[in-house]
């Protein structure tokens, strides 16, 4: 197929385009690098050497024969080039990962606030529209978050998108599907949730044939693919706005940092393993959606954890301390977590676990790369609200 992949130059969207590409299919990568604009603005860079995404091409044109094309675009703030690079090139398939994706960065300001919604929910919907536009009946998979769900239990499991609910009307009650009732927890999560809307308008209106996956926190940095050549390594953030938990805690294990859990952890969070989640977009890929289908959704994550049961877990395997610091989140001090997640499954996914995986994770990368840490840059100062700002310590 060819397949376009939106977001193809970060942290999932480039181990997913080796992953397509080793696969056959013609991958072309459209990204703006806001990323890497992002790390100067913040005055961070990644743990691993990133060479610039040109030279990544080169490199796995090199050690595989393959083509991988890069189009330098932004799709929140040029609609005109992208509904031409659509007609031009006529895409199969398109992978949209192409969004502000940190939650802390989107609550550091309100012009942050502002750059985050801009940005995600522009780029979706020029995305659908062009797709209208230009006639194309590519199917659309996009990576969404469990967040949009919200972490609140209610003793049953989360399902995959939709909920079965019985409605009172004069005739008595009738039974509707609806999308699962959405809670976002930040200003990024919101975003995702307002993409599932435009998701379902134009699946409804437009016959788009779409897939949402509604992904766990993602850890974990190499792929079968990353680890062919030194140059083709993937990004790893560990910064306190995009580092995400458990990679933080696995650098932080790697430096003799307090592992730095927000409140008493008792957060219950979904992950699933970079290596995991590139096979779930090509098992999506290869079960689309028929026109007029409602939008697929599947839950992409693999297990369940707490936050200090993760501490205390890679606390033991390296003997790092663990420092209980006071939340900049607004968000739930403990919740449960029970997610549905048999689609993936039935279609053949095999989970990575945690146990399996983490103490290689510190080994070859976090210690690997330790040198190139700023520890000033770990700790987790954007806050929820200016009341919880005024009481967040910045160093453990
Ligand atoms: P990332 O920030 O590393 O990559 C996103 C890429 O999209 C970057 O290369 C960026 O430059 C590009 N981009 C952003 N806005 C763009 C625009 N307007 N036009 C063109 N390119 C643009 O993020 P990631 O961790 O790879 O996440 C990818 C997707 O997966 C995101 O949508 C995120 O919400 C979702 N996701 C990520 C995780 C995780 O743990 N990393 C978990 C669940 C879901
Ligand atoms: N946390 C700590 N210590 C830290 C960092 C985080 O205790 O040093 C806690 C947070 O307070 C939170 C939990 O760990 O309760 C998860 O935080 P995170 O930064 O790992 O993940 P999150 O903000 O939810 O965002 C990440 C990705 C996002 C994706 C989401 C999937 O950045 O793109 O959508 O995971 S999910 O969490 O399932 O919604």
């Amino acid at each position: 197929m060819k397949i376009a992949v939106l977001g193809g130059d970060g942290f999932c969207g480039w181990p997913t385009a080796l992953h397509l590409s080793d696969a056959g299919h013609e991958v072309h990568i459209i990204d703006n690098l806001s990323r890497r604009w992002i790390d100067t603005e913040l005055g961070v860079q990644s743990l691993t050497p990133m060479d610039s995404i040109q030279e990544r091409c080169r490199i796995w044109k090199q050690e595989t024969g393959r083509s991988l094309q890069f189009h330098l675009l932004d799709l929140a703030r040029d609609y005109d080039r992208l509904r031409q690079w659509l007609a031009e090139h006529r895409p199969e398939a398109i992978v949209h990962f192409a969004e502000q994706r940190a939650a802390p960065y989107s609550m550091k300001s309100d012009r942050h606030k502002v750059y985050t919604v801009n940005n995600n929910v522009n780029a979706t919907h020029n995305l659908l529209t062009a797709l209208v536009e230009t006639g194309i009946d590519a199917h659309l998979v996009h990576l969404g978050t469990m967040g949009v769900y919200g972490y609140s239990s209610v003793g049953a499991p989360i399902p995959e998108g939709y909920l079965d609910v019985d409605i009172d009307t004069p005739t008595g009650k009738k039974g509707q599907e609806i999308l699962y009732p959405t809670r976002p927890g930040s200003v990024y999560h919101m975003t995702k949730s307002l993409d599932q809307i435009l998701f379902q308008f134009y699946a409804q209106n437009d016959g788009l044939r779409i897939t949402d996956l509604h992904q766990g926190i993602v850890w974990g940095t190499h792929t079968e693919q990353t680890r062919r050549h030194e140059q083709l390594i993937n990004r790893f953030d560990y910064d306190g706005d995009y580092g995400t938990v458990l990679n933080r805690f696995l650098i932080q294990a790697a430096i003799g940092y307090p592992l730095t859990v927000h409140g008493t952890g008792g957060q219950t969070r979904a992950f699933i393993h970079l290596q995991d989640s590139v096979r779930c977009v090509a098992l999506a890929l290869s079960d689309a959606p028929q026109a007029g289908q409602r939008v697929k959704i599947f839950n992409q994550m693999t297990e369940t954890h707490r936050v200090r049961d993760l501490a205390e877990l890679v606390a033991r395997q390296t003997g790092a301390e663990v420092a209980y610091l006071p939340n900049p989140r607004k968000e739930a001090a403990e919740n449960d977590l029970l997610v549905k997640n048999e689609q993936f499954l039935a279609l053949g996914l095999k989970p990575t676990t945690l146990a399996e995986g983490l103490l290689a994770e510190v080994v070859e990368v976090a210690q690997k790369y330790a040198h190139r840490i700023d520890r000033s840059r770990i700790p987790a100062i954007s806050a929820w609200t200016r009341d919880i700002g005024s009481r967040v310590e910045t160093d453990p």
